[in-house]
């Protein structure tokens, strides 16, 4: 790429630097082969020998002014982390362009500040335009999936990565509204305003305030839009990915639960909800663990009635509104039944009969109190076919009311995702294509990491490894096959990662083998992932200082997981006697919810058990499915649903850790991208085709564009013939074996092309019939 005769005295050059990871010098004096060091002058006026010996040889050239602010960085003449750095930084501080194409990916730094690119005059701005014409916007890569889709007929998908807080629900929103609006405009009808209403609910029920995000996504989700033949949306549908049920009964310090229960308690002085006997947020065991139930800047009320007026927009009625906050506040209730040790040693427990928070817990779920009570103190067992009732100590009866809490939380959630899919669901024609719109809880790390965190970071695993499959694997597989000549990109593949998680005797393996063995403990577990991968797996560390956390190196860090816990959430199991109790109630939605028995694949569902793993009973440790088995089946089912559409990436790169507008850390930024590949992704998008026609396929689409010779004979030969006329630079094509490649841009000069000669032909016929009549 550079050569030494470009490194002459004032040649602008990049060289590493602690703070800025990359600061540019000049060169004080021509090189000559054979130099050990350079003379380099920073741009502070200090002196510097740069040692050419060193592994990296030559430092990175800088590129030519002309190319600063770059919107596509595939266009720069040097490529390298140096000047993709600087590019987006110069992009993002000087001209406050917070989006770049990296090649096929678009790059999107989060600004931390509301900016006025995405009203609807913008999004008319890029409907109907070309992706080579459009500065770089999510509106550019919606738009481009909307007219692929339409072009080539076949689903698409917008796949949006990054890291917790980056941006990319925010994203998600903007692509959906762009759908809606571009895709609305034939019939007017509700559908566009359902499919955007969807998101405060969700958000209202899946989002929370952590350390990292006031708002982050702790659930995953896959909305799919379907469109008519006319390009117009008919309906949506949504799956969404293993809830992070455990927020509902504990949070970490400074961090909140689910939305939706701080927006009810900001209205317990509603006379509506007077019936609910809500309190602040800071009297409820399940809200006040955070220490601090604000979120800067988020007023809960007013969010309240952004989530009634879309559940009223989605259909659902007022009094169905309150039978569904009745519950939410019965789990806040429930949180703070208060058990008592007692017996010999505290081996039992009971709930005292005027415990004001299990009445009042009990009448929101109409259920029986005394009942209640008593099953949550105490569990029926099966030992030796016979029956036994056994207490509880106070310390395993917490443990299963939290357990209750989690599960009403999580049929109630799998419960909305149901409703909100009927209202969305397209009833008058059938869906002729597709766009997914993928938005998951990106990769993080706290202070303490446990299994929630090892399945968000396992999911961020398998989609980094989806977009290395397409970008990198099956792109240059491609090329070979077609024997275009090629030299070939490496990239760093996580697939070792991947094995080490959910290969044979990998990470999950282990736990659910754990969790069905009659001692299995959190510890063994431990002892059994040492034992099985430590020195074997490249990917796997033991902490020096504790015998309970593994270390896992990620694509996008390395990460270390507390071991504590992991079993017991894998197995998610609830008492049967209170579920039974919750299913004769007489709420018809209570009973509703409990009805639905756990389904297979539902990763919102816990699995119900009649007694204690511990007991050494079998019946109760057959069959069931655990959530680490569910999560992996899911995940598998969604990337084979991707891999069956067209992506469109959207890489979010979060700049700072302090949520500041405008402010970039190139540390951070370099970190995101390096881990994701953004690099590799432009140089091989600068080197490789964006599109590829089969020869047929191009030769029935472009025939007009083919004169009456270029049209002879097969397509292959014809396309030929012709492209050479169509496409001047014999650079922008490449004709394969069974296919022909374009580079970027060129489909759209083909298509401008390919529109005029059938206007032009239009006029004609037209003009014809005018002379006839
Ligand atoms: P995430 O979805 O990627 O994190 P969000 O989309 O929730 O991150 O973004 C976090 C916050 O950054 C938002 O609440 C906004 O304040 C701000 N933000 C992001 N994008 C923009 C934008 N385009 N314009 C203005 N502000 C923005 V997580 O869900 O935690 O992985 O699990
Ligand atoms: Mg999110």
């Amino acid at each position: 790429m550079a050569t030494p005769e470009l490194y002459t005295k004032g040649a602008w050059v990049w060289t590493p630097d602690e703070e800025e990871v990359w600061v540019s010098a000049q060169l004080q004096q021509d090189y000559r082969p054979g130099d050990q060091t350079l003379i380099l002058r920073l741009s502070d006026g200090r002196e510097m020998h740069y040692s050419v010996a060193s592994p990296a040889g030559l430092p990175p050239l800088g590129n030519p002014d002309i190319l600063e602010g770059e919107n596509d960085l595939t266009a720069l003449s040097f490529l390298h982390e140096a000047a993709v750095l600087h590019n987006l930084r110069v992009r993002f501080l000087d001209y406050s362009s917070i989006y770049t194409y990296c090649g096929i990916v678009l790059v999107a730094l989060n600004p931390y500040e509301q900016l006025p690119i995405y009203g609807e005059e913008v999004m008319d701005a890029y409907s109907g335009q070309d992706m080579a014409d459009m500065d770089p916007h999510v509106f550019s890569i919606a738009e481009e999936g909307y007219r692929a889709m339409i072009r080539e007929e076949k689903n698409q998908s917008i796949i949006i990565s990054g890291e917790s807080g980056s941006g990319k629900t925010v994203s998600a929103k903007f692509a959906m509204r762009y759908f809606a609006v571009v895709g609305g405009a034939a019939q007017q009808t509700q559908v566009e305003e359902k499919v955007l209403a969807s998101s405060p609910i969700m958000e209202a029920i899946g989002n929370a305030k952590t350390t990292r995000n006031d708002n982050s996504s702790r659930f995953g989700k896959y909305v799919e839009i379907g469109f008519g033949s006319k390009g117009d949306i008919i309906g949506a549908s949504m799956r969404t990915y293993l809830l992070e049920k455990s927020r509902v009964v504990f949070q970490a310090p400074y961090e909140r639960n689910y939305h939706i229960f701080y927006q009810l308690c900001a209205f317990k002085d509603s006379p509506e909800m007077r019936a609910l006997k809500l309190d602040s947020a800071e009297h409820f065991r399940y809200t006040n663990q955070g220490l601090d139930i604000n979120i800067p800047g988020t007023d809960d009320a007013v969010e309240l009635e952004n989530t009634r007026n879309a559940l009223t927009v989605m259909g659902v009625q007022p009094d169905q509104q309150m039978e569904l906050f009745q519950i939410l506040a019965a789990v806040l209730h429930l949180g703070n039944v208060n058990i008592q040790a007692s017996g010999r040693g505290g081996d039992r427990c009971f709930i005292s009969a005027d415990d004001l928070s299990l009445v009042v817990f009990s009448k929101l779920m109409g259920v029986e109190g005394s009942q209640m009570a008593h099953w949550l103190c105490h569990q029926r067992l099966t030992v030796a076919g016979e029956i036994l009732v056994r207490p509880m100590s106070a310390q395993q009866a917490n443990g299963a009311r939290d357990a209750l809490a989690k599960h009403v939380y999580g049929q109630l959630f799998a419960w909305t995702v149901q409703s909100l899919n009927s209202a969305l669901r397209a009833h008058r024609e059938r869906t002729k294509t597709l766009i997914g719109v993928l938005d998951i809880y990106g990769f993080e790390t706290f202070d303490r990491n446990s299994f929630e965190q090892f399945c968000i970071n396992y999911a961020n695993e398998k989609l980094q490894q989806q977009f290395n499959r397409h970008v990198f694997q099956l792109e240059q597989e491609e090329y070979v096959r077609e024997e275009l000549p090629w030299s070939r990109i490496e990239f760093s593949d996580n697939q070792p990662c991947i094995t080490l998680i959910e290969g044979p005797l990998g990470v999950l393996d282990l736990l659910d083998e754990e969790c069905r063995v009659p001692k299995g403990s959190d510890e063994n577990w431990a002892r059994k992932l040492y034992d099985r991968h430590l020195d074997r797996s490249p990917n796997f560390r033991k902490p020096r200082m504790s015998n309970s956390a593994f270390v896992l190196l990620h694509f996008a860090d390395m990460v270390q997981y507390e071991c504590l816990g992991f079993l017991e959430k894998n197995r998610d199991t609830v008492f049967e006697e209170p579920i039974n109790i919750m299913r004769a109630s007489q709420l018809e939605l209570v009973a509703e919810l409990f009805q639905q028995e756990p389904a297979g694949g539902s990763l919102s569902a816990s699995s119900v058990r009649n007694g204690p793993v511990r007991s050494g009973n079998k019946a109760h440790r057959e069959h069931k499915l655990t959530v680490g088995f569910q999560f992996r089946q899911s995940l598998q089912l969604l990337m084979d649903t991707l891999n069956g559409t067209t992506p469109h990436y959207i890489r979010c790169i979060k700049p700072n850790d302090l949520k500041q507008p405008f402010t970039f850390d190139p540390r951070r930024a370099v970190q995101q991208l390096r881990a994701c590949g953004v690099l590799e992704t432009i140089r091989i998008s600068a080197a490789g085709y964006s599109s590829r026609w089969r020869y047929e396929e191009f030769f029935s689409r472009y025939r007009v564009l083919l004169s009456a010779s270029a049209a002879q004979g097969d397509s292959r030969a014809s396309c030929r013939r012709a492209i050479p006329a169509l496409i001047p630079d014999p650079e922008q094509y490449c004709f394969g074996r069974t296919k022909v490649f374009l580079r970027a841009g060129q489909v759209a000069v083909l298509e401008k092309l390919r529109a005029g000669r059938l206007c032009a032909a239009a006029v004609l016929v037209q003009s014809t019939v005018r002379g006839w009549l």
